[in-house]
């Protein structure tokens, strides 16, 4: 069934979230703070709003997708919201989300937060999700047309939920690139292929650590951090000793040395029996 859903900003990601919606036969208005993103939209259907507040005013679905909260806060402060779903995809902090939700509620409508996981091409493709957090009822009555655009996952209640959830996935992706970057910088320093070490080693290597890290998310529940395989003492050695070939082959081992600092401490710490998820004590 065909609904009627506004679309806030038409940056890269809204102008793939508003398409997706146009593609599946919705009603789109769009707006934005540039009025020209609007015109490639307008050519494939979408109604074109004069303002943020007439874009609201169309839809009981606003989805707002901006730089920032405050950038969020700017396009909605005028809109009235009563009765309204507001559906903030914008990237943001737990705290954010919260003071927006409240702000959103305190006016009438409901409050839905988003983090995308995904890229504007990967937009209604397998493989994108969304995590969502706030109304429950809201999602329900949007399932369908959020479906449309990502496989949805909703956390709960407190809206804070989908950028804690969010910032701590870029967190595993951005240590992943971390590690993968040290790893081709080490390769390289002796001219040998990347490419071909990524492909048949590091990948596999990668996905063989990965799946390890339910075992180590289960020991920090339980704050059981013992071990009977390669401890704290053992990887504080391995780590100076990574550290030495990064400058004798005449790499920085920069994304590294916070690594070995926090082992460093722990050890001296008296706690080098210990496995390697004991070391989020140091990060408390
Ligand atoms: N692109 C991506 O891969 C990531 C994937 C994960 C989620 N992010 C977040 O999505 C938000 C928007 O990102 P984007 O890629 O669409 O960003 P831009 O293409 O740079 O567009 C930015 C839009 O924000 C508008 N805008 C900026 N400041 C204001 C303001 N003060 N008032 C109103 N609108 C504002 C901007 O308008 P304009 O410059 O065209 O007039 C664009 O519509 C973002 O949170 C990502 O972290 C994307």
């Amino acid at each position: 069934m065909s609904e009627n859903i506004a679309v806030l900003g038409l940056g890269l990601m809204g102008t793939a979230l508003a398409e997706t919606l146009l593609a599946a036969g919705h009603r789109v208005t769009v707006w934005n703070r540039s009025a020209a993103k609007a015109d490639a939209l307008a050519a494939k259907g979408a109604a074109r709003a004069a303002t943020a507040a007439e874009a609201v005013a169309a839809a009981p679905l606003a989805i707002v997708c901006v730089l920032d909260y405050e950038a969020a806060r700017a396009v909605l402060d005028g809109a009235a919201l009563a009765g309204r779903t507001v559906l903030n995809l914008t990237n943001g902090r737990p705290a954010e989300a919260r003071e927006t939700g409240a702000w959103v509620t305190g006016r009438g409508g409901d409050y839905l937060d988003g983090g995308i996981m995904a890229v504007p091409q990967m937009i209604g493709q397998p493989g994108a999700l969304i995590l969502y957090s706030g109304s429950r009822a809201a999602f329900d009555r949007h399932e369908a047309t959020l479906k449309l655009l990502a496989e949805p996952r909703h956390l709960g209640e407190d809206p804070g939920l989908a950028p804690l959830y969010d910032l701590a996935m870029l967190t595993g992706m951005y240590g992943q690139i971390a590690g993968f970057l040290e790893a081709a910088a080490l390769v390289a320093s002796e001219g040998r292929p990347v490419r071909e070490f990524t492909e048949t080693l590091l990948v596999p290597w990668m996905h063989a650590m990965a799946a390890l890290k339910p075992r180590w998310a289960e020991e920090i529940e339980q704050g059981d951090y013992a071990t009977e395989v390669s401890n704290l003492e053992v990887n504080r050695v391995g780590m100076a000793n990574l550290v030495t070939a990064f400058e004798e082959q005449g790499v920085k081992p920069d994304l590294l040395l916070p690594m070995k600092e926090i082992l460093e401490r722990r050890v001296a710490r008296g706690h080098g029996a210990e496995g390697l998820s004991g070391l989020i004590e140091e990060l408390r």
